[in-house]
């Protein structure tokens, strides 16, 4: 293989035998592998690939976004940056990433370790599955990525040449700069929401200058605040569960940015998985408890993070940043301490911020996100986005004032009873 062609089911076999790694993987006559095609995301194909000895995946980009259609050409760049993301997070936060068997920079593929019995988390949310400690891991994750690749840990010298590699994911970075950050606020071409039911409170938010005043403020943090690797699309759609095991996919939008978004993405998806919820679990009991279970998802996700986070600062702080020949070495344990509270402080309000748009575009922009988009009835959907249209704003204009995580979870269960407006 050497010019790029899209794998098809009744090609792969064929085009990808002579790989010795996926031969071996797989097992058996390629004639005889299972192939099927999985791909539900919006930009690339995804093929499971069965054998005598085993499966693996297949992950290849398409030089358009799927989502749309060819009318949107995208390079195939992004699996070059999904292959350098997924070994770096290996790394950081080991078995957390599925394992990489090959890469094909051509070809845009990547040969993966199949997750089983893992499913994407937003399908077993749906149906109401708790997941064992999601939170402690998802907290943990990201303040290991968000330490490590840092220049509180990382070598300089890695650091920079990171930020200059994973600052030519040009396309995919465009991509969340115009639909998260921009869209969303204005009547963008390829907007959608619940109509008419959301026009009033669409009309108010992007009425609302002080709100898009702080979006703005926000963009500029995600394009000027090279701090750390993000994975750059951390959503429920992102994860893979069962019921004890979590494991993290699909981090072709990586970029060097603030450390606060990648949890401020995630809490946000959180948030909005917490309101759909009473359209998904008609019991009562269960559908209260499920959204309590949620909320404390959310809960440790910050707690392990700030957790870990501290105790990275404690243990791990071999970069240029806040040297420890400044205190620990000079007897000012506790100023340490001071600037690793303060650090976490501004993740803090940056994370709101990140959020609250996250919120606001998954509703008004293009990408939806399945938890709403299942709902069929629109009389049932749009008073569910509306309470998290409504709280993302108020994460937005309120990150600087909000001061903890219970205040946030107070805010999301107000939002329940009609309280936060
Ligand atoms: C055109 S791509 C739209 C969205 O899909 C991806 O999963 C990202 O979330 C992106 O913003
Ligand atoms: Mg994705």
């Amino acid at each position: 293989m050497s010019s790029y062609e899209p794998l098809t089911p009744e090609s792969l076999p064929r085009r990808l035998a002579s790989l010795p790694t996926v031969a071996d993987a797989v097992g058996g006559p390629p004639e005889n592998w299972s192939v099927q095609e999985v791909g539900d995301g919006n930009l690339n194909l995804v093929f499971i690939v069965g054998g005598t000895s085993g499966t693996v995946i297949i992950k290849q980009a398409l030089p358009y976004v799927r989502l749309v259609g060819d009318s949107w050409p995208l390079g195939l760049q992004r699996a070059f940056f999904e292959y350098n993301a997924l070994i770096r997070q290996e790394t950081v936060s080991a078995g957390v990433v599925p394992a990489v068997l090959h890469f094909d920079e051509a070809q845009a593929l990547i040969v993966m370790e199949y997750l089983t019995p893992h499913i994407i988390l937003r399908n077993k949310m749906m149906k109401g599955e708790q997941v064992t400690a999601l939170g402690e891991e998802m907290g943990v994750f990201c303040a290991r990525t968000a330490f490590r690749c840092s220049d509180l840990h990382m070598p300089t010298e890695r650091k920079k040449a990171d930020v200059a590699l994973f600052s030519g994911n040009v396309e995919l970075c465009d991509i969340t700069e115009t639909l998260v950050f921009t869209d969303p606020y204005f009547d963008a071409e390829m907007n959608r929401h619940t109509t008419p039911h959301l026009d009033g409170i669409v009309a108010e938010l992007r009425n609302d200058a002080a709100l898009k005043i702080e979006v703005q403020h926000l963009k500029r943090a995600f394009t000027a605040k090279a701090e750390t690797l993000c994975h750059g699309d951390l959503h429920t759609g992102s994860i893979m569960v069962t019921g004890d095991s979590v494991r993290i996919i699909d981090p072709e939008f990586a970029l060097y940015g603030p450390m606060g978004f990648d949890i401020g993405m995630l809490i946000g998806n959180f948030l909005m998985a917490h309101h759909a919820v009473p359209a998904h679990i008609s019991d009562r009991a269960a559908c209260s408890a499920y959204q309590a279970w949620l909320l404390e998802v959310t809960r440790a996700t910050w707690t392990s993070f700030a957790t870990e986070f501290r105790t990275l600062w404690a243990t791990e702080r071999n970069g240029i940043l806040y040297p420890k020949s400044l205190y620990e070495d000079q007897g000012h344990d506790s100023a340490s301490i001071r600037a690793c509270d303060e650090v976490l402080a501004e993740i803090w309000t940056d994370l709101l911020g990140f959020a609250g748009v996250e919120m606001h575009r998954r509703i008004l922009g293009l990408a939806h996100i399945a938890e709403f988009d299942t709902i069929e009835d629109p009389d049932q959907r749009a008073p569910l986005e509306e309470k998290s249209l409504r709280l993302g704003r108020e994460l937005v204009l309120n990150r600087r004032r909000i001061a903890d995580i219970d205040t946030v979870l107070g805010l999301a269960r107000a939002s329940e009873t009609g309280g936060s407006r």
